[in-house]
């Protein structure tokens, strides 16, 4: 079958520009913003593993190599936009605004990890894929109103074998809805590989199929993320409705802290492209070869970030361990009658009962 999605890029693996169309738009100011950003989730995302490895954070999903899949699409979201992320885009969120402490806090375990008071985000959808229909609504119910918000769904490459993706697809494309939906490909649904969970050759080609366009770009190149969401978003803004974008990108750790990928894939083969295919060095190529790279600039920043991630996890540790209660309390506004047994129930076998 004839390649009909063309992965489309800006900025190689070298660092240079292999579509220079973009090139007007640039600014230092936007490059140093995007450095900024990938450096700081990856410290991030470092420091957490790092922290339950030492037993101070509970299991943890990884992100590492898709900080230009993330971080290309949150900077093109309007503050007021609706957020709904999987449990691997907590990068996309803090670079979105959400509470740096409170994100610790959700791998704590601790409710209040769930919200971000300053901003529309969704608590991050473990259940694969649920969250699709949930973007669609949200959008639904801003264009109701007349706004120009949209919405956003982060999921992974096997979330689109669910029932809710195309749902939510489908939906969304029917009410002409401001949705971006946006997929990281990062070719593993935890161990098993994409050839053997889907059929099409690409996920954006699925696009086809609800009458929305669709577009793949190189997930590693944050040129390419970033100005691509862009675009699907003045669409939704424009009521022209969703967009769905797949971003091919590489996860080089574990599908989360409990998982051994050694398992099912050779991790001396991740580790040996890591030079070619990491999103973070490319944009440092980038940097070094067209005048953006200030030394200076790069050691006072991530000592900022440094400050900033130490500050949060005080912060987190601050909390008490979590309350067995918070199971049960925050699913219904109203606990029913099931749960209110399950939960006296399980009460009741801490205390040593059956
Ligand atoms: C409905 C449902 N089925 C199965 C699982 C178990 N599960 C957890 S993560 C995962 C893999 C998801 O892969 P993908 O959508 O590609 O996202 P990634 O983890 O690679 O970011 C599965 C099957 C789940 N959480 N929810």
């Amino acid at each position: 079958m004839e390649d009909l999605y063309p992965i489309k890029q800006f900025v190689d693996e070298e660092g240079k520009f292999s579509d220079e169309s973009i090139k007007n738009e640039i600014s230092s100011e936007l490059v140093q913003t995007f450095y900024y950003h990938m450096l700081r989730i990856r410290t991030f995302d470092r420091k957490a593993k790092n922290l339950q490895r030492q037993g101070r954070l509970g299991t943890y999903a990884l992100f590492e190599g898709q900080e230009a899949a993330q971080v290309g699409s949150a900077l093109s979201l309007k503050q007021d936009d609706w957020v709904f992320p999987t449990y691997r885009d907590h990068g996309a969120l803090l670079t979105f605004g959400a509470d740096m402490p409170r994100v610790f806090l959700y791998w704590n375990g601790r409710v209040e990890g769930n919200i971000h008071p300053d901003r529309n985000i969704f608590p991050p959808a473990v259940p694969i894929a649920t969250q699709l229909p949930h973007a669609a609504g949200a959008a639904w119910a801003e264009k109701r109103r007349g706004t120009t918000n949209a919405s956003i769904a982060y999921f992974g490459d096997g979330a689109t074998s669910e029932g809710d993706f195309h749902e939510g697809m489908n939906f969304a494309s029917v009410f002409k809805l401001p949705v971006v939906f946006f997929n990281q490909n990062n070719g593993f649904a935890i161990s098993v590989p994409i050839e053997k969970q889907m059929n099409s050759k690409t996920i954006a080609q699925k696009s086809v199929a609800y009458g929305m366009p669709g577009v793949r770009i190189d997930g590693n190149d944050i040129f390419a993320v970033y100005f691509e969401t862009r675009k699907a978003f003045e669409r939704a803004r424009n009521g022209e409705g969703p967009t769905l974008i797949e971003a091919v990108t590489q996860r080089f750790g574990a599908h989360t802290t409990a998982d051994d990928p050694t398992k099912y894939r050779d991790q001396n083969e991740v580790d040996a492209q890591r030079d070619k295919v990491d999103p973070l060095l490319r944009l440092e190529r980038f940097m070094k070869e067209y005048g953006y790279w200030d030394a200076e600039w790069v050691e006072v920043t991530s000592k900022k970030i440094e400050a900033e991630i130490e500050e949060a996890v005080v912060q987190m540790e601050s909390f008490p361990a979590p309350n067995v209660d918070d199971l049960f309390d925050h699913v219904f506004e109203e606990m029913p009658w099931p749960i209110k047994e399950q939960k006296e129930n399980y009460l009741e076998s801490l205390r040593g009962g059956n």
